[in-house]
């Protein structure tokens, strides 16, 4: 059997990581595509995301803290290097559910998936090749060309740190205005007018620097085009599952009715 597809939702603090995976789980399944959502979020309180398989079965926060005398980042730290160890038992609960697609929610602070070594070890240990970064962009940053940028740079720096295609979603864009959305899609599209946008934005000597990086941003990752989503309304998800399938299928889409309907 072909190894399943593992998506993996990644962005700031509250970008909307977990409403994002539970609203795509629900969009799949309702289109008859086979999906298992894993929460490797040791720290989530409540059970918004329904996982299939929990993190929390094996690790959990608010028991390294008690056990250990440790503060929520310490034992978030700590927490990150015991899902590495526990991360052959996910992969044989991910196994058994035989799903061809994998959706996983990672911990809500960025660094402690991105800036961990152990995190390259649980993507290796749980998809090796087959895997997608979804860096999710928070319309609150997004919305200001210097957000915007430093969102851009985040997401750069992640997709630098696992080298796994990835591709930039924007969240909650139904909080955006249209004409919001409008100027956050262009910046994403072209170059030029997000490097005007930023030029009218800052004051002189920020210019050089926001130019310079913007340019080593588009050598590195030709495409940054964002695709607006949002969990609330459930918008957007047909065209983030084909940026997954086209990375997973080599370049070919697949209608997500044509799917179903192989079932
Ligand atoms: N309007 C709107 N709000 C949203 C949407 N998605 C999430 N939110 C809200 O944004 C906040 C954060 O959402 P989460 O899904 O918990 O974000 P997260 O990235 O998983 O957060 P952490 O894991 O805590 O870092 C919550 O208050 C959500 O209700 C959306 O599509 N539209
Ligand atoms: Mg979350």
């Amino acid at each position: 059997m072909e190894e399943p597809g593992t998506v993996y939702f990644t962005g700031t603090a509250g970008a909307g990581k977990s409403s994002f995976v539970r609203a795509f789980a629900e969009w799949m399944k309702s289109t008859g595509l086979d999906t298992t959502v894993v929460n490797l979020d040791p720290g989530i309180e409540g059970d918004d995301l329904q996982p299939d398989i929990d993190i929390r079965e094996w690790v959990r926060l608010s028991d390294l803290q008690e056990e250990y005398g440790l503060g929520p980042n310490g034992a978030q730290v700590a927490a990150a290097d015991m899902i590495a160890l526990k991360i052959f038992e996910v992969r044989q609960a991910v196994q058994e559910l035989k799903s061809d697609y994998v959706l996983v929610d990672t911990p809500g602070q960025v660094e402690l998936f991105a800036f961990r070594e152990a995190s390259k070890a649980i993507v290796d240990a749980l998809s090796g090749d087959r895997s997608v970064l979804a860096f999710l962009f928070d319309p609150a940053l997004a919305r200001t060309p210097g957000g915007f940028v430093s969102l851009l740079l985040l997401s750069a720096n992640v997709e630098f740190r696992f080298r796994l295609p990835t591709v930039n979603v924007l969240a909650k864009a139904d909080l955006l205005s249209p004409a919001q959305l409008a100027d956050v899609i262009a910046w994403s599209d072209q170059p030029d007018v997000l490097e005007e946008a930023v030029g009218r934005d800052t004051p002189t000597p920020d210019v050089q620097l926001s130019t310079e990086l913007l340019r080593a941003i588009s050598t590195m990752s030709p495409s940054t085009s964002l695709l607006p989503t949002s969990a609330k309304e459930s918008t957007g998800m047909e065209p983030f599952y084909q940026a997954c399938q086209r990375v997973f299928g080599g370049g070919d889409d697949v209608e997500p009715s044509h799917a179903a309907s192989n079932e």
